[in-house]
Formats: C-alpha cells, sequence, structure tokens
C-alpha cells in the first residue's frame, strides 16, 4: 500500500462557513478538506471492481475501494430533492450531536451505568423535516446525521432503483466468501464535517457512496491494544475510548504506536470493510452533503478446523466471548474489572510467558 502524500494545513477561515468556529486543524488531503491527526496512515488501494486482486483481498479480509462497480448505479441520483419526492411517508430515524462526532450507544445498557452522558440523541422525524433541518442548517445548530435501515416501507421508485443494484455480483460474493445473510442495508445522510467516531462491527461490510465525500480511517484488528475499546457491558461497547482530537496518552499510551489506513470514498466508490477492523467515517468539509448506503453482512460459519496462532479477528471474538461469560457468570458487569485485574496482575503480563517465573526459585 502506498504511503499517504504530504497534507496542506487548511486555513481556519475555509472551514469557518461549513463548521462555525471549531478549533480543530484541518489539512488539504488530495483536495479534500479533512481533520488533522497525529497517526501514522497508509493508503488504501483502489482498484477497479473487476480487477483480478479484488477477490483475493476480500478472501484474505483486506480492505479495498473498488472503482467503477455500478453496485448501486441506480441509487446515484439519490440527491436530497429526489429522497424528498421518492423516499416516502415514513418515520426516520435522525441522530443529533452538539459535536461534530457521532458516537453511537446502546440505551439499553444505558440504564446499567448511571453515570452515563447521552453523546447523541436519537429522533424519528418524516424526511420532510430532516430535509428542512438540513437545507436551513447554520454553523450554530445541532448537528443531525441520519441513519436509516432501508425498509419496504420506502416509495415506489427507491424500491425500483434497490432491486437494481448488483445483486449477482454482491450474492456471488457472498457465496464465494461463505459470508451469512445479509442483515440489513443502513441509509446514512449527512452534513459536512460529520464524524462517526472509532469503532468496528461484527459483521462484513460493502460501504457505498452515493453523494459527496468521507474520508475513512481503518485500523486492523490487531491494532485493539492501542486503541482501548469500552469494555462489552458498557453502551458504547466496540468503540474506542481514545479522542483523535485530543489523545490523553496518559491512560492511552498505546494509541501513540497505532498504525493504520485512509482513503476518500466518493459516488460510485465502494469500500470493502471487513468485519472487526476499526473504522472512523468523517464527511468531508468541502464535499457537500453525504448520502452512503451500506450492505451489512453475517460473518461465515466458524470453520470446522481451527488453525493456530488464531486471527487478530479470532482474538477478538474470543475476547468479546470471555467479557460476555464473565458477566453473565457473575451478575453484574462492575465486578468483571475486578475480577480480571485480580485474575492478571503480577500473574500474567504482555510477554508470551517464558521468562516471566525465572525469578522463582524451587527448592530441591
Ligand atoms: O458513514 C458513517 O458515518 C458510518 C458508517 C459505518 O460505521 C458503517 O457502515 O459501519
Amino acid at each position: 500500500m502506498a504511503s499517504a502524500e504530504p497534507s496542506a494545513v487548511v486555513s481556519a477561515a475555509d472551514v469557518l462557513a461549513v463548521n462555525g468556529a471549531d478549533s480543530h486543524q484541518y489539512i488539504d488531503f488530495k483536495g479534500h478538506v479533512v481533520r488533522n491527526y497525529d497517526l501514522q496512515l497508509e493508503d488504501i488501494p483502489r482498484l477497479n471492481h473487476d480487477d483480478p486482486r479484488v477477490e483475493s483481498m476480500i478472501a484474505n479480509e483486506e480492505p479495498v475501494v473498488l472503482t467503477n462497480s455500478d453496485i448501486i448505479a441506480t441509487a446515484l441520483k439519490w440527491d436530497l430533492n429526489y429522497l424528498r419526492e421518492n423516499i416516502g411517508p415514513g418515520n426516520f430515524s435522525v441522530y443529533s450531536s452538539k459535536t461534530s462526532k457521532f458516537m453511537y450507544f446502546d440505551d439499553k445498557r444505558a440504564k446499567d451505568w448511571p453515570n452515563f452522558v447521552p453523546p447523541t440523541e436519537r429522533h424519528e422525524m418524516k424526511f420532510e423535516e430532516f430535509f428542512e433541518r438540513i437545507a436551513n442548517f447554520r454553523s450554530s445548530d445541532t448537528r443531525i446525521y441520519l441513519q436509516q435501515m432501508l425498509n419496504d416501507s420506502v416509495g415506489k421508485n427507491i424500491v425500483k432503483d434497490f432491486l437494481g443494484f448488483k445483486w449477482n455480483w454482491l450474492t456471488a460474493i457472498q457465496r464465494k466468501m461463505k459470508w451469512g445473510t445479509l442483515t440489513s442495508n443502513l441509509l446514512l445522510i449527512g452534513l459536512p464535517g460529520n464524524i462517526t467516531p472509532v469503532h468496528y462491527d461484527e459483521q462484513q461490510n460493502f460501504f457505498c457512496q452515493v453523494s459527496g465525500y468521507k474520508r475513512i480511517i481503518l485500523f486492523h484488528p490487531d491494532q485493539f491494544k492501542c486503541l482501548y475499546p469500552f469494555p462489552l457491558y458498557h453502551p458504547c461497547d466496540r468503540q474506542s475510548q481514545v479522542d483523535f482530537d485530543n489523545p490523553d496518552y496518559a491512560r492511552f499510551p498505546k494509541f501513540k504506536e497505532v498504525k493504520g489506513f485512509q482513503a476518500i470514498v466518493g459516488p460510485g466508490d465502494v469500500l470493502y470493510l471487513p468485519m472487526y477492523w476499526w473504522h472512523h467515517v468523517e464527511s468531508t468539509i468541502n464535499g457537500g452533503i453525504t448520502t452512503s448506503v451500506n450492505f451489512w453482512y453475517k460473518a461465515g460459519p466458524t470453520p470446522s478446523q481451527i488453525t493456530h496462532p488464531l486471527t487478530a479477528q479470532q482474538k477478538v471474538a474470543v475476547m468479546r466471548n470471555i467479557e460476555r461469560m464473565l458477566g453473565e457468570a457473575l451478575g453484574d458487569h462492575r465486578e468483571i474489572g475486578p475480577l480480571l485485574n485480580c485474575m492478571v496482575n503480577g500473574r500474567y503480563s504482555e510477554s508470551d510467558g517464558e521468562d516471566e517465573y525465572k525469578h522463582i526459585k524451587i527448592d530441591s
């Protein structure tokens, strides 16, 4: 993977018009205005969809941007006016946030964390209301981000466009890769500057960009230790505790070592986003309203023959299962940390253990 080109810092005035008074530093990355983070990032390859390397990259769970694929060609006309006319009278799920970041959380788990302050709010609204708010958005307003699963309540033209997606290609890949079922298609419509902070999902994803531009930063699952995910029972499970803008290196020292990848996706681009890969998604400042549709697929069945060492993905799954089992066994998520610490501290370290116990003399 080629390393990213150096980028020029963008003046605060250029950002002001879109993002308002904002203390962050922005850079020009290949013509796209994005946040400036102190991260080591390489470019994700962009390949024509019929390049023979594409399938082997997907099989190896390596991210790749597919170009000219036409997978969602019928959706490329989905601008706000078309959607307003055609999406139908149903309710849409819209998140609001006082900052640019839209940190997802689980309401049910929030009840078990009395001091948890919800970072975003979820609202149900008609598309027309969302449209009005976007059309009249001022940089001092609370930000909004529509995130709605596509379902059969949408209007007939949208259904027609949806049926026109390249299902033959998608289904052929799904079969070849032995993925499970397609669970959902999330439609996302956001403002320039909106950010989905870094997290990972337990599903395979074809992330399709319809309009506007997004910068996506990815980290391999083996970077888990540098990203400090919230505990499984926390409302922000699967998300990193580290704030990219202002990392607390005292609490999260390994974040200095994190290495990742990045890509800009624009209309018609499709990013294969492998399961368990961490992703941060940012609508560029100068690319207009962003619309994306993803395709989430369940993982394939666990292989009948397990080979060792386990992959980083498998280790993440193991860690999650251990946390889940402990929570169930102890009956209270607050007991998990003390128990794990009691189990590990002074007994296990990060080394492979061989040299650990040399100091112990066994008298014969
Ligand atoms: O586009 C975004 O803001 C987030 C998308 C995402 O996290 C996903 O598709 O898994």
